[in-house]
């Protein structure tokens, strides 16, 4: 079964998450797929990519394939995760590349989103920062991702409350450039992407890490590193992080103690 689809249009790729059954659940096979896609584009010289689930999907993305998350007592959000690759692939990635969004997107896929260089987004769209609802602590340069792309405020109430920002909010709050109606969403955001195409790759592709090395221009001391993986790694070995996991697969609220 395909989990996406790809297509191109001159200098313009897309990538379809297409695996609405499981609600594009970022699974280690999804992403695989979709990194391929992107290195496939790179080697064609494509000059921009849009992002984007089926037409008509409530759910953009669930976010990280619990299934996939490991039991206890490993990082579940370590360096050879398979969403710290997508985003790593993203954000280096020498073309920009367009979310096109809507419906909801939920937890790893609300970083993904945030990781790109440009969001458009439908009414319908919404993003939640879900960690604390399943007791995962999330990664450093993760929380860099939500830093970068929203007030801190806001990141504190997403991360804190894990409830869904509506996308009159987001926009609002300047984490996505546009909210259309969902009948103009391919023709605005393909009119992006046309645009960028229609411009110098090298000097486009320069100018996007350039902003990729100023955003990440942020010392952290290695006393302040294994703080937080300490911090990180209690969470990970706790008894609620295995509660949030069983929760999710048995269909049912968590129950959280606090150990
Ligand atoms: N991982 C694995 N399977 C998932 C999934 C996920 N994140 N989300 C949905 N599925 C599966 C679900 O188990 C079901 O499979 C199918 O997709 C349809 O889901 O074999 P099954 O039982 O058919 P439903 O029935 O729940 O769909 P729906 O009623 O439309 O509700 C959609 C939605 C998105 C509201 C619901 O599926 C949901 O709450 N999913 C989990 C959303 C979430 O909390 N995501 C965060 C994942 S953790 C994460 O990203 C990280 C890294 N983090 O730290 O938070």
């Amino acid at each position: 079964m395909g989990l996406i689809t790809t297509s191109r249009d001159g200098f313009v790729g897309t990538v379809t998450l297409d695996n609405a059954e499981k609600r594009n659940a970022l699974s280690s096979a999804l992403i695989d797929a979709l990194c391929t896609a992107l290195e496939g584009f790179r080697s064609d010289h494509l000059r921009a990519v849009v992002l984007r689930a089926q037409p008509g999907v409530t759910v953009w993305s669930a976010g990280f394939n619990i299934d996939e998350l490991p039991e206890g007592h490993r990082d579940p959000l370590g360096w050879d995760d398979p969403v710290r690759h997508l985003v790593r692939e993203i954000s280096r990635f020498p073309i920009p590349v367009i979310a096109m969004v809507e419906g909801s997107v939920w937890g790893g896929a609300c970083e993904v989103v945030l990781a790109c260089d440009i969001i458009v987004i439908a009414p319908n769209a919404s993003f939640a920062i879900t960690p604390a609802k399943l007791s995962v602590p999330y990664n450093i340069s993760g929380m860099l991702t939500f830093l970068n792309a929203a007030p801190a405020c806001t990141v504190r109430e997403m991360a804190f409350t894990a409830k869904p920002v509506t996308a009159a909010r987001a926009f609002d709050l300047g984490m996505v450039n546009h909210i259309v109606p969902i009948e103009e969403l391919e023709t605005v955001t393909y009119g992006i992407a046309k645009d960028i195409a229609a411009n110098a790759p090298l000097a486009v592709s320069v100018m996007k890490e350039q902003l990729r090395i100023l955003e990440g221009a942020h010392p952290v001391s290695p006393e302040g590193f294994e703080r937080l993986q300490g911090l990180r790694r209690v969470v990970y070995d706790s008894q609620d992080y295995l509660e949030g996991l069983r929760a999710f697969k048995q269909k049912r609220k968590p129950v959280f103690e606090g150990k």
